[in-house]
């Protein structure tokens, strides 16, 4: 298991389309096991491959609430094959945006299809955070990201709001 290093906006990778896993292998395995690790350690609630660099259709998810045991999802192509008419807007946050928080309207409840970690083709209807972050993930896979839902305006000065904060950083190294 290891903890890998997340793409921080503004940052190319994320708009790119990921590609369709082939084969669910030993590979892909250890890689659900690290975006897991990596999103334990970060507090995150979900995590696509493309935030750590790979573009694979890779997503891992865990929405439990803190006094609750561990609900971890790993999916693999995953597909949304039904989206209910009914809509929620919710404050969303990215760990490839630290410390942005933005409104994001998205369906209510969704059915999504993939592949488990052995293969194996599975269904999940989802409602509540669990299906407002399988969008979001999904939404990762085809180089989507939360601030595409903003204005320009804002969607700028976000991105130049990180700009900044990586060179601060860099200089202080
Ligand atoms: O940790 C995360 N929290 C979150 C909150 C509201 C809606 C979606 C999310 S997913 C996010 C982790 C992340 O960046 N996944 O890609
Ligand atoms: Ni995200």
């Amino acid at each position: 298991m290891a903890i890998l290093p997340i793409v921080i906006a503004p940052d190319k990778r994320l708009k790119r389309r990921s590609k369709a896993v082939e084969t669910v292998d030993d590979e892909i395995r250890t890689l659900l096991s690290d975006m897991l690790e990596t999103m334990y350690d970060d507090d995150g609630l979900g995590l696509a491959a493309i935030q750590v660099g790979v573009p694979q259709r890779v997503v891992v998810i865990d929405v439990h609430e803190k006094d609750e045991p561990k609900a971890p999802l790993k999916l693999v192509n995953p597909e949304i094959i039904w989206l209910s008419s009914e809509r929620v807007i919710y404050e969303e946050g990215c760990l490839s945006f630290p410390n942005i928080f933005a409104d994001v309207d998205r369906a209510a409840e969704v059915n999504v299809r993939y592949l488990d970690e052995n293969g194996e083709a599975r269904e999940i209807m989802a409602q509540g955070t669990l299906a407002i972050c399988l969008q979001h993930e999904v939404d990762h896979l085809n180089g989507k990201v939360l601030v595409d839902y903003l204005s320009l305006v804002k969607r700028n000065i976000i991105l130049r709001k990180l700009s900044k904060a990586r060179r601060v950083q860099a200089s202080d190294e």
